[in-house]
C-alpha cells in the first residue's frame, strides 16, 4: 500500500469524509450550502471546485522546523475552504477577483499574471492567495506542465481559524487557495509534494517559514497528531493517550507576523543562522566554508557532539555553552568572527537584510540553546507516547514536557507575550497537567493538555479566571468565547470537493 504522504490529496463528493456523520457535518452543509450560494450571487456562477485545508494547534516542537528539525502538531477542525471558477480569457479581462464570506474583508483584484510581485509594503489578505497562485505557477513550471494560462479567475473564501492566533490560518488559506488553484486544472500530486510546495507558496508573503503548518495541514488524518520530519517531509501518525484533551485558548493578543517579521519571527531565524556559522567557526571549519555551506542548527549538530563527546556528553547544548557567549553579540562582533561583513552573509535574502536593519544586537546562545533541547523534548514526547507507562503516567509526562517547552520559548527564545504568560499560569493553576504557547508566538493561543473528564470544568475556570474580566473591558463579545477556548480533536487534512 502507497505511503499516506506519497498518496495524491483525496477528492470527495460529499462533505462526510472529513465533517464526520454528527452534528459537525450539518453544520458544513449549511456553511457549504451558503458558500455556494453567496458565490452564485457574487459572481454570477457556480463554482467549479472547492477545496479545504485546516489550520493546525503545534503540540510540541516550536521554532524549530525551520532548523530542520522534526514537530508535533495536530489539525484543528477549523478550516479555509476556497471555491475557484476560472473564466476563460475571451469571457472578460484577465483578473483574479478573490472574495471573503466576511464582509470584513473587501474584494481584491489582481493581474492574472503568475509572475506578479506581491506589494509587501502594503499588506493586503488577498495576498495569501496570490502566493499560492504564483506558487503553483512555478512549480508547474518546473515540472514541465503547461497551464495554457493566464485566464481570470474568481474566487471565495470562508475562513474559520481565528487570524493571528498561531493557529496557522495562513497556512489554512494558502494550503486551500493553492489546492484549488490545482483541482482547478483538473491535476492532483502526492501530498508529500504539495506540502514542500505550500511551503514555498507562503514564503512569498516574507516570512522564512519552515514548513509545520503547511504539512500538518495537507497531511493529517484524523485521530492522530503527526510527527513531521523534514529533508524529506515524512509524516509518521501518533496515537495521543486515552484520558487526555488538548484545549486551546486564546490570550486575545493578536500577533501579525508578515507585518512583525522584521523583528519577530525572520529575526529568530537570522540569530539561528548567525549561531549555527558561529559555532561551525568555532569548532574548526573556514569561515568563508561556514559561510557557504552552513543554514541552519542541525547543519553543525553533528560538529557539536563531536566535541560535546569529547566532554564525555551527547548534548550538542555543550558546545553552545562553550563557544557561544550569553551576552547578546552585536553586528560587528559577529563579523569579527566571520571576518565577512553580515551585509554580504546575507545578501540573496531582501527579508534577512530587513531584520540587520531593525536589530541592534543578537542572542545566539540562547537561540541555540532553545533550539537543541526543543528538538530532543520532541522525541522524548514521541518516545513518552509510545513507551509501556500507562496513560496516567504518560499525560503526566507530556504535560511536562509541554511546561518545559513553553520555559524555553518564553525565557531563551523570547516569543512569549505578557497575555500568553499569564493565560499559561491559568491554565496551570486551573489544572492543566501542562501548557505552552503554541505557533509562533508574541500572541496568540495556549494549548494545554487537561484529563478528559476535567474539560468542562476546566473549560469554564478559564472563562472565569481569564476571560470574564476582558468581556467586561470590551475586549471580546462574551456571544464568541466559544472561538477564544474550546477543546480539540485531531482532524483530517486538506481535501477538495467536486461538486
Ligand atoms: P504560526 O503560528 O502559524 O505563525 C509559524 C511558522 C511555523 C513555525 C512556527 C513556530 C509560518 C507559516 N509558520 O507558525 O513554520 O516555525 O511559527 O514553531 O511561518
Ligand atoms: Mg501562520
Amino acid at each position: 500500500m502507497a505511503k499516506h504522504e506519497e498518496l495524491p490529496i483525496p477528492v470527495f463528493t460529499s462533505l462526510a469524509p472529513v465533517y464526520g456523520d454528527g452534528s459537525e457535518l450539518d453544520e458544513a452543509r449549511a456553511r457549504y450550502d451558503k458558500f455556494k450560494a453567496t458565490f452564485h450571487r457574487v459572481f454570477g456562477h457556480a463554482p467549479d471546485v472547492i477545496a479545504r485545508s485546516p489550520g493546525r494547534v503545534n503540540l510540541i516542537g516550536e521554532h524549530i522546523d525551520y532548523e530542520g528539525y522534526s514537530v508535533l502538531p495536530m489539525a484543528i477542525r477549523q478550516d479555509t475552504i476556497v471555491a475557484i471558477r476560472k473564466r476563460d480569457a475571451s469571457e472578460s479581462e484577465k483578473t483574479l477577483r478573490i472574495a471573503n464570506v466576511d464582509e470584513k474583508y473587501e474584494m481584491c483584484t489582481y493581474p492574472a499574471d503568475p509572475d506578479q510581485e506581491i506589494d509587501l509594503k502594503n499588506h493586503k489578505w488577498g495576498h495569501y492567495f496570490i502566493c499560492g497562485y504564483k506558487g503553483y505557477h512555478e512549480f508547474a513550471r518546473a515540472k514541465g506542465v503547461n497551464l495554457s494560462g493566464p485566464v481570470g479567475l474568481d474566487v471565495l473564501v470562508d475562513g474559520t481559524v481565528p487570524t493571528g492566533s498561531g493557529l496557522s490560518s495562513s497556512a489554512a488559506f494558502v494550503c486551500s487557495s493553492t489546492i484549488a488553484i490545482m483541482a482547478s486544472y483538473d491535476m492532483n500530486f502526492p501530498k508529500k509534494e504539495i506540502a514542500q510546495l505550500t511551503c514555498e507558496c507562503e514564503r512569498h508573503i516574507g516570512t522564512q517559514s519552515g514548513g509545520m503548518d503547511q504539512a500538518i495541514s495537507v497531511m493529517a488524518k484524523s485521530g492522530f497528531a503527526e510527527l513531521i520530519d523534514f529533508n524529506p517531509i515524512r509524516a509518521t501518525d501518533v496515537q495521543l493517550p486515552a484520558g487526555g484533551t488538548f484545549v486551546i485558548a486564546h490570550c486575545l493578543a493578536e500577533s501579525q507576523k508578515a507585518v512583525t517579521a522584521a523583528t519577530n519571527y525572520n529575526n529568530r531565524v537570522v540569530e539561528c543562522r548567525l549561531a549555527s556559522v558561529v559555532l561551525a567557526v568555532k569548532l574548526g571549519m573556514k569561515p568563508q566554508e561556514a559561510i557557504s555551506s552552513v543554514n541552519t542548527l542541525s547543519d553543525v549538530e553533528g560538529m557539536c557532539i563531536s566535541f560535546a563527546s569529547s566532554r564525555g556528553s551527547s548534548d550538542p547544548g555543550a558546545a553552545v555553552k562553550e563557544f557561544l557567549k550569553e551576552e547578546p553579540y552585536s553586528a560587528q562582533d559577529v563579523e569579527a568572527i566571520l571576518g565577512e561583513s553580515l551585509e554580504l552573509v546575507f545578501k540573496n535574502s531582501p527579508s534577512s537584510l530587513d531584520v540587520l536593519k531593525a536589530a541592534s544586537h543578537f542572542k545566539l546562545h540562547q537561540r541555540a540553546l532553545h533550539v537543541y533541547s526543543e528538538a530532543k523534548r520532541v522525541h522524548a514526547f514521541k518516545d513518552t507516547v509510545s513507551s509501556k507507562l500507562s496513560d496516567d503516567e504518560k499525560l503526566k509526562k507530556l504535560g511536562d514536557l509541554m511546561n518545559q517547552s513553553h520555559h524555553s520559548c518564553s525565557v531563551l527564545y523570547e516569543c512569549s507575550c505578557p497575555e500568553l504568560e499569564e493565560l499559561v499560569k491559568v491554565c496551570r493553576e486551573n489544572g492543566a497537567l501542562g501548557a505552552r504557547l503554541t505557533g509562533a508566538g508574541w500572541g496568540g493561543c495556549t494549548v494545554s493538555l487537561v484529563k478528559e473528564n476535567l474539560v468542562p470544568q476546566y473549560i469554564t475556570s478559564l472563562k472565569e479566571h481569564f476571560f470574564k474580566s476582558r468581556i467586561e473591558r470590551g475586549l471580546i463579545n462574551k456571544n464568541d468565547l466559544d472561538l477564544y477556548v474550546f477543546a480539540s480533536k485531531p482532524s483530517s487534512g486538506a481535501a477538495i470537493f467536486k461538486t
